[in-house]
C-alpha cells in the first residue's frame, strides 16, 4: 500500500474516484493479483473508511485512558464499575463489602503468616503490619490488567518484595507460593517461582503515596508485573511457599 500510494503521490490518489481507480501493476515478487477485477472502492475510500473507523473507536474509548470525568464518554469501555477516590481513583473489581471483609480482621490483630513447606514442620512467621513496613520498601509503576477487558493503567505501588518475604519464610528457592486472602471464597492464587523472584513483585501497602483503601486491599495486596489481574490478591493474610 505504501509503495503504491508513494508512487502516485498520496494527495493525487485522494482525488481519484472508484471509476478511475487502476489496479497496481503485476509484480512477480509481491502479492499483487495478476488479473484483478475492476475496483469496487477507491483507495481514498479505503483510507477514509479505515481512518473514520479508527477515529470513532478512539472517540469512544479515549475517555478510559484519560480517566476522571471523561471516563463516562468511553462508551466502549466496561461500565458500571466502582472506582476509589482521590489518589485511588481507579477500578475496583470486588469491594471489601462484597468480599465479606470485616474491618475487625484488618485492624491491629491482622498478621501476615509466612509458611514454608520446604522447612518441613518449621515454624511459621507472623508479621504485624508495622514489622512489614519496617522492611525495605520498594516502589513500582504497574497496571492491573483484568481478563474481563479493563486495565487500571499504571499506578505507583509501594511495599515489600515477594522474594524478601520468601527469604523471611526460609523459602528463597520456593517453586511456588499460595497467597491466601481474608476473603473466604475465591480469594487465593498460586504464584510461580518467576513471579516470586521478580524484583517488581510486591506485597503492597500503599498506592500513589496513599495508604491502601479497604476496597483496594488494605492491609496488603499482591502486585505483579506481566500477570493477569486475578493474581493480584487483595486483603492478603497468608503466604505458603512450596517446593
Ligand atoms: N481477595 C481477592 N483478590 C482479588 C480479587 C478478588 O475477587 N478477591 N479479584 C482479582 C481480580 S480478577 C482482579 S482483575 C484484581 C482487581 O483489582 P482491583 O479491584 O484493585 O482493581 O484483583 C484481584 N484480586
Ligand atoms: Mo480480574
Amino acid at each position: 500500500m505504501v509503495r503504491t500510494l508513494r508512487r502516485g503521490g498520496l494527495l493525487r490518489e485522494l482525488r481519484v474516484d472508484t471509476a478511475h481507480t487502476v489496479p497496481e501493476s503485476p509484480d512477480a515478487s509481491s502479492l499483487v493479483p495478476t488479473a484483478p477485477a475492476a475496483a469496487t472502492i477507491s483507495r481514498r475510500g479505503v483510507l477514509g473508511f479505515a481512518g473514520a473507523g479508527s477515529l470513532l473507536l478512539l472517540a469512544l474509548s479515549v475517555g478510559q485512558s484519560i480517566g476522571g470525568p471523561l471516563r463516562r464518554t468511553a462508551l466502549l469501555a466496561p461500565h458500571g464499575q466502582v472506582t476509589g477516590s482521590g489518589p485511588e481513583d481507579f477500578q475496583i473489581n470486588v469491594t471489601a463489602a462484597e468480599a465479606g471483609i470485616k474491618p475487625a480482621s484488618t485492624g491491629d490483630s491482622w498478621r501476615l503468616t509466612l509458611t514454608s513447606k520446604e522447612a518441613g514442620n518449621g515454624p511459621s512467621v507472623a508479621m504485624t503490619r508495622a514489622q512489614l513496613l519496617a522492611m525495605p520498601q520498594h516502589t513500582v509503576s504497574l497496571a492491573i490488567n483484568c481478563v474481563e477487558g479493563w486495565s487500571t493503567g499504571n499506578q505507583t505501588w509501594t511495599g515489600v518484595r515477594l522474594r524478601d518475604l520468601a527469604r523471611l519464610a526460609g523459602a528463597e528457592n520456593a517453586a511456588n507460593v499460595v497467597v491466601q486472602s481474608l476473603q473466604q471464597h475465591g480469594g487465593h492464587a498460586i504464584l510461580s517461582a518467576g513471579q516470586i523472584t521478580n524484583p517488581d513483585s510486591l506485597l503492597a501497602f500503599r498506592v500513589n503515596s496513599a495508604e491502601l483503601s479497604s476496597d483496594h486491599g488494605y492491609p496488603a495486596r499482591v502486585i505483579l508485573p506481566a500477570s493477569p489481574g486475578v493474581h493480584n490478591i487483595k486483603w492478603v493474610t497468608k503466604m505458603t511457599f512450596g517446593s
